[in-house]
This record gives structure tokens, C-alpha cells and sequence, in this order.
């Protein structure tokens, strides 16, 4: 397939909302996070296609009416940023919850015939160009391929609409519980393999040192895919006037890959369980503590997520660290 144009070319990304303004259950689209490393591709629907190749029995070239033909499903999940991969470690609070529409991968990897000695699923963009120094011939990721039979989708629509041709029109890899670094935009190749993909990509970024001995000491490192446990507070804001002599509610939302079962609040480090709502798919959760401050002061306000599996969120030097800010009651 011939080069498409970038316009933007080059890194782009929109400013994302502050905690505080995350309102909404469900992000508008206009307020969905957006982060491209070399640019946003123009294509025309007409013009695109999907070729599935590697360890399949039959490989394939999907138009978009093919695709369109397959059944269309709905997921709505957590949309996170990993965060630049040049700092790994800087807590990420660029994330929103929007509703994908489109086909489901297993749907799709069952006409090709995967083989058995596939393990991953390398997924491959439109977009090429520079980035961190670093020629880019194209955006590709890996995942592992146990996790397609979940709900991994092809998408072609965000929140009932046309995907905008900054989140991957005409159509796009989405995985629900892993982080968006993996949601291949402008998918244009997927290739099974029984390896993981050699790009800078899933090499030379988005790896983290594992726990039993970082990669710069010579350990093993773990892909950046699933969405460690995260929580932040919604309100009151950080710059919110708080009654002293009122109650008001300390609200927001919780996440990770397989839900979160449990979060705390803290005022000035008393962690006390907030309400939290039960798992609802791959939504983020609400999660909710009255509290009064009963003094004109100002306290510190933080919150944690404890995850299905759990791991808790750490108080810093980690993408999903803690996130903390001061009020003040009058
Ligand atoms: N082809 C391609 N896909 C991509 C990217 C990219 O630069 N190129 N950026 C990834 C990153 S880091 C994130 S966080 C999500 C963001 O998706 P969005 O811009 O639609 O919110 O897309 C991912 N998919
Ligand atoms: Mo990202």
C-alpha cells in the first residue's frame, strides 16, 4: 500500500482533561484523550484496507465493506495513556471512558485459520515518520493472542459516530484493559507470530523494568498492556470552596485491567473505604466518601484503587501513582 499524507504530521496529542473535569461517565468525544507519535494520516474509507497474514491458513485482504459485514459489537471501556515512553515512570492521568463500535478480532481471525503455533498478534499503522530520534516505518504493536478471544475489537465508531481521523479512521485495534499505546490506529496489517514484534515500539519503549530486577540491571522487562489499578478525584477540585461546617462528597472514578474491588480516601493520610460500585463490564467505576472537614484548614485529599488481583496503587514513581492535592475549607 502506498504512503497516505499526515496532516498533522508529526507528534500530536490534545491537552487532556484534569481530573476535576471529568465529570462525565461516558467522555464526549470532543474531550477523549488524543495522542499520535508521528502525525494523523488522512484516508479514505474506500481507500483503506486490512491484510491478515503470518500463521493463518488463509491470509486475507479486508475492505471496509467487508468488514462492515461482520457482526458489530459494542464495548465500553477505559481509554488510557501510558504516558510519553520516553518517561516511562511519570504518573499518567490522561484517560477518559468512551463506548468503541466495530467487529470483534475473533470474529475475524476465525475466517483466516489461525495456527496453533501462533502467540501474538502484531498489529501494524498507516502513520511512519520520526520520533524520539528514532526513523518510525510504521506504528506496530504485539499482544498476546489469548487475549483476542476476549473482547478485543476492530473498530470503526467512538460513541455511536464515525471514528474522527484523529483517533484512527477509518478503523482501529482497540483492547480493553490494556493501556491505548496498544489500540493500533489506521490499522492497516495484522500478522500472527509466534514471537513478539522487533519495532521500537514494543522494544525500545513501552517495556517496563519487571519487579525482580530492572531492565538496566540486566533483568527482564513486562510489556506496557495491562491497565494497572488507578483512581483519581473528581471533586470536590483543587481549587473547589469547601464549607467547613458542611458535608460534601468526595467522588471519583476507579479502573483497572479486570476491575477494582476496593478504593480508599485519605484526608491529610487517614485512609478510610469510600463506596464503590460494582464492576460494570470495562467501565471505569464510581466510587464515593461523605466527608465534613469541620475546621477552616487546609487538608491534603488522595485516593487508591486496589485491584482485582491485589495490587495497589503506589504512592509515586509509577505510571498509576497516587494522585494527591490540597483543599481548603472556609
Ligand atoms: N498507529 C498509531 N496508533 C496509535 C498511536 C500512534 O501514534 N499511532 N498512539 C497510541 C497511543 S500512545 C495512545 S494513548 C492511543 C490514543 O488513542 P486516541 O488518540 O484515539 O485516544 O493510540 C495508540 N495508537
Ligand atoms: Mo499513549
Amino acid at each position: 500500500m502506498s504512503r497516505v499524507t499526515l496532516d498533522p504530521h508529526g507528534f500530536y496529542r490534545r491537552l487532556p482533561l484534569a481530573p476535576h473535569q471529568m465529570r462525565d461517565r461516558l467522555t464526549p468525544v470532543k474531550d477523549a484523550i488524543v495522542l499520535c507519535h508521528v502525525g494523523v494520516p488522512r484516508m479514505a474509507r474506500e481507500k483503506w484496507s486490512l491484510a491478515i497474514d503470518g500463521l493463518v491458513a488463509s491470509p486475507r485482504i479486508l475492505t471496509f465493506a467487508d468488514l462492515a459485514r461482520f457482526r458489530r459489537v459494542e464495548v465500553t471501556c477505559v481509554h488510557q495513556c501510558a504516558g510519553s515512553p520516553l518517561q516511562p515512570s511519570e504518573p499518567s492521568r490522561r484517560v477518559c471512558n468512551v463506548t468503541w463500535g466495530g467487529a470483534r478480532l475473533g470474529d475475524i481471525l476465525a475466517v483466516c485459520g489461525p495456527h496453533a503455533a501462533a502467540r501474538y498478534v502484531w498489529s501494524t499503522g498507516a502513520d511512519f515518520g520520526e520520533f524520539g530520534g528514532v526513523t518510525i516505518e510504521a506504528y506496530v504493536k504485539d499482544l498476546p493472542i489469548e487475549r483476542v478471544t476476549a473482547d478485543v475489537l476492530i473498530a470503526y465508531e467512538m460513541n455511536g459516530a464515525a471514528l474522527a481521523p484523529e483517533h484512527g479512521f477509518p478503523a482501529r485495534l482497540v483492547v480493553p484493559g490494556f493501556y491505548g499505546t496498544n489500540s493500533v490506529k489506521w490499522i492497516t496489517r495484522l500478522t500472527l507470530a509466534d514471537r513478539r514484534a522487533s519495532g521500537p515500539f514494543t522494544t525500545r519503549w513501552y517495556n517496563d523494568p519487571s519487579p525482580n530486577g530492572g531492565a538496566s540491571e540486566g533483568g527482564q522487562t513486562v510489556p506496557v498492556w495491562s491497565i494497572a489499578p488507578q483512581s483519581l478525584i473528581v471533586a470536590p477540585a483543587p481549587e473547589a470552596r469547601i464549607e467547613a461546617s458542611e458535608t460534601c462528597e468526595i467522588w471519583g472514578w476507579a479502573w483497572a485491567d479486570g476491575g477494582v474491588v476496593a478504593v480508599e480516601v485519605a484526608v491529610d493520610g487517614d485512609w478510610q473505604s469510600a463506596s464503590l460500585e460494582p464492576l460494570n463490564g470495562r467501565s471505569w467505576q464510581r466510587f464515593a466518601m461523605a466527608w465534613q472537614c469541620r475546621q477552616r484548614t487546609t487538608v491534603t485529599l488522595a485516593s487508591r484503587a486496589t485491584s482485582a488481583d491485589g495490587e495497589i496503587q503506589p504512592v509515586s514513581g509509577r505510571r498509576n501513582a497516587i494522585y494527591s492535592f490540597a483543599v481548603t475549607a472556609t
